[in-house]
């Protein structure tokens, strides 16, 4: 494909060398500092790449980037300006949630090499290098609002099940354990997202239903894999390795009685599974009913052995409060940190200093959503201990796990 660069910057000298970097890498340029014509190429000229300033007198770079979203851009953007990363990294966060595709940013003075690395590298590479939206954009799909009724009729028919995502060691690669999460299968709406259906459940007061039915299915199926601490599909003890364990989703709400927990500790029994084994994760720490009641709570499960995780660390659900007065033993560093990571400094910024505290309050840290190799070299440069995310293994039935730990042995 011909790739055509249009530039918009009100600096004509900026412009002019960005334009002969372009023209002596290959791509045809053309160049304006009038928003009006650029509106006017891009519309005629159908550009594929995009070199835009963010600062400019008449219309800054965000007013064109609305713009062009409103035209359904497909254009490859670099983005461009002398404010500093901190604001150009929030100027792409934004043009990537309008949909926009964004090759990257440069701050000025930016190198040739790395304009033109930004203009010429593959369209896969352009995707992991885009700056990604700091929090999920709004659900794509169409959305099932789901009922009170549907869910009490899930329930009733077993609809509910249990996926497995990997958690793995930073430093060896080693498998650590699996992440518990709920899936809804239904029969006419397909797949409902956990997202929609954990806060009905809450409201609806079936929260502690819904977490009965995910663990006991969960139990049994860590109990027959990986209890007793053997690592082997058919009961064969794997030797010297670290015991995996089983994190499950512990809603605030499932805090304010007793039975859930206690259920728990009798499942466990029942299956031999090791309270040790088990690490309950916990958000949204600041909603919990009754704080006095859900510690003695979790002071308990502690005592009894189970594992308590602060989950989503740094969204403001997790609060350093509760941190330091709950008995955790993990912090879970939330995924829109660890996924920006590469591309944010300040991502990086938030990612080391959890870590750290983590440190220095005995806490094993765990980075999730990992989504590609620098990443966990980074998590492990910075020495945080466990990494999760789709880089190391997507959520996966239980079927499907030995498949995956034969693939990971076997290079
Ligand atoms: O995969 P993902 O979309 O599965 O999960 C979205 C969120 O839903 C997770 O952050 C998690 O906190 C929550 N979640 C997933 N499974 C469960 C569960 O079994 N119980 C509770 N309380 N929350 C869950
Ligand atoms: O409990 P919690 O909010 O942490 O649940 C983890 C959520 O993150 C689940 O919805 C899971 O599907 C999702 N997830 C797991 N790995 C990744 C990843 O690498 N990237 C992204 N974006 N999401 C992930
Ligand atoms: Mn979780």
């Amino acid at each position: 494909m011909e790739r055509r660069l249009l530039i918009l910057d009100d600096d004509p000298l900026i412009g002019q060398t960005i334009q002969r970097i372009a023209e002596f890498a290959g791509l045809g340029v053309r160049f304006t500092t009038d928003p009006e014509e650029f509106f006017r190429f891009v519309d005629q000229w159908q550009p594929s790449h995009i070199a835009l300033d963010l600062v400019m007198p008449e219309m800054d770079g965000v007013q064109v980037m609305t713009r062009l979203a409103e035209r359904g851009c497909r254009a490859r953007i670099v983005l461009t300006s002398g404010v500093g990363s901190r604001v150009l990294d929030a100027a792409g966060r934004s043009a990537a949630e309008h949909g926009l595709a964004i090759a990257g940013v440069l701050s000025k003075p930016f190198s040739s090499v790395a304009l033109r690395n930004l203009l010429l590298h593959s369209p896969d590479e352009e995707q992991a290098s885009a700056p990604r939206p700091l929090v999920n954009a709004a659900q794509t799909g169409q959305p099932v609002a789901a009922t009170r009724e549907m869910l009490s009729q899930a329930l009733e028919e077993g609809a509910l099940y249990p996926v497995y995502q990997p958690r793995v060691e930073c430093r060896t690669g080693q498998l650590s354990g699996f992440e518990v999460l709920a899936r809804w299968r239904h029969a006419e709406h397909g797949f409902i997202q956990p997202d929609r259906f954990i806060k009905l459940a809450e409201n609806a007061g079936l929260i502690d239903n819904v977490s009965e039915q995910i663990f006991s299915q969960a139990l049994q199926w860590f109990a027959a894999e990986f209890a007793h601490g053997s690592g082997g599909q058919n009961g064969e003890a794997v030797d010297n390795r670290k015991p995996v364990t089983l994190s499950l989703n512990l809603s605030a709400r499932s805090l304010t009685d007793s039975r859930l927990t206690e259920r728990l500790a009798q499942w466990c029994t029942a299956l031999k599974v090791r309270p040790d084994q088990v690490i309950l994760e916990l958000t949204e720490t600041s909603a919990m009913d009754d704080p006095i009641s859900s510690l003695n709570l979790l002071t308990r499960l502690r005592m009894q052995g189970f594992h308590l995780s602060i989950d989503d660390f740094g969204t403001g659900y997790s609060s350093m409060l509760q941190l330091v007065r709950l008995p955790f033993s993990e912090i879970k560093i939330d995924k829109s940190f660890v996924s920006t990571a590469m591309q944010s400094q300040e991502s990086r910024a938030v990612v080391r200093s959890v870590v750290t505290l983590g440190q220095s309050l005995g806490l094993r840290s765990t980075a999730e959503g990992v989504e590609d190799g620098r990443t966990l070299d980074y998590l492990r440069d910075i020495g945080c201990d466990l990494a999760q995310g789709y880089y190391v293994g997507r959520p996966m039935r239980g079927e499907d796990v030995a498949e995956w730990t034969r693939s990971r042995d076997s290079h």
